[in-house]
């Protein structure tokens, strides 16, 4: 297909996408993004997801939480600033208004991590789409809600840019096949389905896609079988947050996110090998991985 364009993401495509810091840059400069995650059982996602985000460069990070489990994210993770909202152990329609006052300000957001499939929450992920104009990145449960109720979408309408971070399995659900047709189809379904959602589709697995609407698509080759367990997806999300909320373009920040993520699994890999490390430590080492390439 002609309209079609295939890279591979290497060191130096990935140098020349990184921000400059500048030398004057401060906590505001670098950007404030929201965090929309957690319910009972799964603060860990969002602790995660933040720390992801900080460990990212991140300004500010502020995480709206369900109220039941907002002293354990705080706990879990000092430098956010933590917003309780409704309900108790998942976000409900009520938590339209706090999130609405974090979001005002923010230069990107995150919705999804450990969210859990709560339907409640369908009317205030529409109402997030409908009126915020900055980037914001679907993962996790907020995909599965998008599954459930596609004409979500809608909402969007050119609004502002939207990305999605799918697993294999998210993305059988989002496009109604199995995971067999996915992983035999990731290209053609990644790029079909980005100029469909006009978002950018980061279709995650062992050589994750990023496809952008129009046309392009970045193969990525860092990353290990040592990823593959749980809450590494979760600080994926919040690292491509933070990328956003300092500028960087919606699909560079996707490849960023992407890359380090992968690089920083490789880099544990030297001491670990393939198994073992946790999700929270790929979040602690992408400091070192994003200078190495400085
Ligand atoms: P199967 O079994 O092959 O048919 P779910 P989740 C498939 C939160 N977390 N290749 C696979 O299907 C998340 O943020 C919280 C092929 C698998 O069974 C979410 O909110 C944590 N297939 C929530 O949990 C840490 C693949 O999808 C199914 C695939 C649920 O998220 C953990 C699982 O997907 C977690 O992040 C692949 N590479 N990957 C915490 N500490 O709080 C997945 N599948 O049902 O969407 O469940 O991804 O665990
Ligand atoms: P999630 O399923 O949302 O927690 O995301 C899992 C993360 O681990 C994604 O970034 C995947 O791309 C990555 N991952 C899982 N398995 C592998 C693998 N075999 N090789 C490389 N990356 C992987
Ligand atoms: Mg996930």
């Amino acid at each position: 297909d002609p309209g079609i364009s295939t890279y591979v993401l290497t060191d130096d495509r990935i140098r020349e996408m990184l921000p400059v810091r500048e030398l004057k840059g401060h906590k505001g400069t670098h950007g404030k993004g929201v965090l929309i995650a957690g319910s009972k059982g799964m603060s860990g996602a969002a602790v995660l997801a933040g720390r992801g985000a900080l460990r990212s460069g991140i300004g500010l990070l502020q995480i709206v939480t369900p109220l039941g489990i907002a002293q354990d994210v705080d706990a879990g993770l000092t430098e956010a600033t933590v917003w309780a909202a409704p309900g108790v152990d998942y976000l409900n329609e009520e938590s339209w208004p706090v999130i609405l006052k974090q979001a005002e300000k923010a230069q990107a957001i995150a919705i999804g991590p450990g969210l859990a499939q709560n339907f409640e929450f369908a009317v205030v992920l529409e109402e997030v789409l409908r009126t915020m104009n900055c980037p914001i990145i679907l993962d996790a449960d907020a995909l599965n809600l998008l599954s459930e109720d596609p004409s979500l979408f809608e909402a969007r309408n050119g609004r502002g840019p939207l990305l999605l971070t799918p697993h294999p399995g998210e993305m059988a659900r989002l496009c109604q096949c199995t995971v067999f047709d996915v992983e035999r189809n990731r290209l053609d379904l990644a790029l079909t389905k980005a100029a469909e959602w006009e978002a950018v589709v980061v279709l995650k697995g062992s050589v994750t896609i990023v496809a952008s609407p129009d046309g392009r698509a970045f193969f990525n080759p860092t990353g290990n079988p040592g990823l593959g367990t749980g809450g590494t997806g979760d600080v994926l999300t919040g690292s491509i947050l933070a990328w956003l909320a300092q500028g960087v373009s919606p699909l560079e920040a996707a490849c960023l996110g992407v890359y380090l993520h992968g690089k920083s699994a490789d880099d544990l890999a030297k001491n670990h090998g393939w198994s073992g490390f946790l999700a929270s430590e790929v979040a602690d080492q992408l400091p070192k991985v994003r200078h190495s390439l400085e």
